[in-house]
């Protein structure tokens, strides 16, 4: 089976603090190496083009560089579906999180019922009207569940990419009002750490996968690099204490892997000028190794 990695440095989402440098601290951490040593083919198609924030207007602060993140995203999406066309497995770089609007975008149009397992401390619920921030990488799973700005949630596609009960949450720890009340609202299954920490990862995994394998066609991973505790990967924007330990995030993956039910995934927010000697990055290709079928014995 062939695996294509795609590399998006996109930090328009987030204000500009680095993490455009992601991809290129994945792929130094020898993610090509690691998933050739598992056994797979792997083409690195490069990373796409992302304009640099200091050559743009961030335009309305609500929805800072809306209209540049639009375009790469439509960008991404259709890649992501041209890769799954030609059978490979899309391994997508980040860059921050606003890129999953587009890789999931990509991945609907050729699997209409995809199930999503969202890996974070936050939510990513907002729309313009409930994020504090304007940035758009707290939204992308608000866009691609349908709600908020038209641009947003008709990229690369009109309408919604997912449906709520196909969705699950992991490792949450930080959520704002707007998205507590979408959660309630939708009734979005969401694990905290709370459950993880009462439940154990395996069962809070496994609860999950029956979640987003009910009555899908393939799942998605979206793993934003801060759902673990930021002494293991401090090398992300947004740390929030009390996250998912080095080896539950393992587990988690290899039960995932063992279920064999992914069809695309994206590793985001990693943030090599926050990091201690590119240690979030490593975090990062363990953890794929783990989702690739990597094993002890
Ligand atoms: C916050 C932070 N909820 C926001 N979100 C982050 O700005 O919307 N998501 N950091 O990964
Ligand atoms: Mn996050
Ligand atoms: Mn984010
Ligand atoms: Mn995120």
């Amino acid at each position: 089976r062939q695996i294509t990695v795609i590399g998006v440095p996109m930090d328009l989402g987030a204000d500009r603090r680095g993490v455009d440098m992601g991809p290129s601290a994945i792929r130094y951490a020898n993610l090509q190496g690691k998933l050739q040593q598992i056994g797979f083919e792997v083409e690195d198609i490069g990373n796409l083009q992302v304009p640099t924030p200091e050559t743009y207007e961030i335009g309305d602060t609500k929805l800072k560089y809306l209209r540049e993140i639009v375009r790469v995203n439509e960008e991404l999406a259709q890649t992501v579906t041209s890769v799954m066309e030609k059978g490979g497995f899309p391994l997508v770089l980040g860059g921050d999180h606003s890129i999953a609007i587009g890789t999931i975008a990509g991945v609907s149009r050729l699997q209409k019922r995809t199930g999503v397992i969202w890996f974070d401390a936050h939510g990513d619920l907002n729309t313009a009207e409930t994020s504090p921030s304007g940035n758009i990488h707290g939204m992308p799973l608000a866009a691609s569940l349908g709600w908020g700005h038209p641009d947003l949630t008709n990229c690369a596609g009109d309408g919604p990419k997912i449906s709520p009960e196909h969705v699950a949450l992991i490792g949450v720890r930080s959520l704002d009002e707007g998205e507590k009340r979408a959660i309630q609202e939708n009734g979005i299954h969401v694990f905290t750490m709370h459950e993880i920490d009462r439940m154990g990862m395996a069962k809070v995994v496994e609860e999950a996968l029956h979640i987003v394998t009910n009555g899908t066609d393939g799942v998605h991973l979206s793993l934003d690099l801060d759902g673990i505790d930021p002494n293991e990967a401090p090398g992300v924007g947004t740390p929030v204490a009390g996250g998912v330990t080095y080896r539950e995030s393992h587990l988690a993956l290899e039960i995932i892997s063992q279920a064999d039910v992914l069809t695309s995934a994206e590793f985001v927010e990693v943030n090599p000028i926050l990091d201690v000697e590119n240690k979030t990055a490593k975090v990062a290709v363990a953890l794929i190794g783990s989702v690739f079928g990597e094993r002890v014995l």
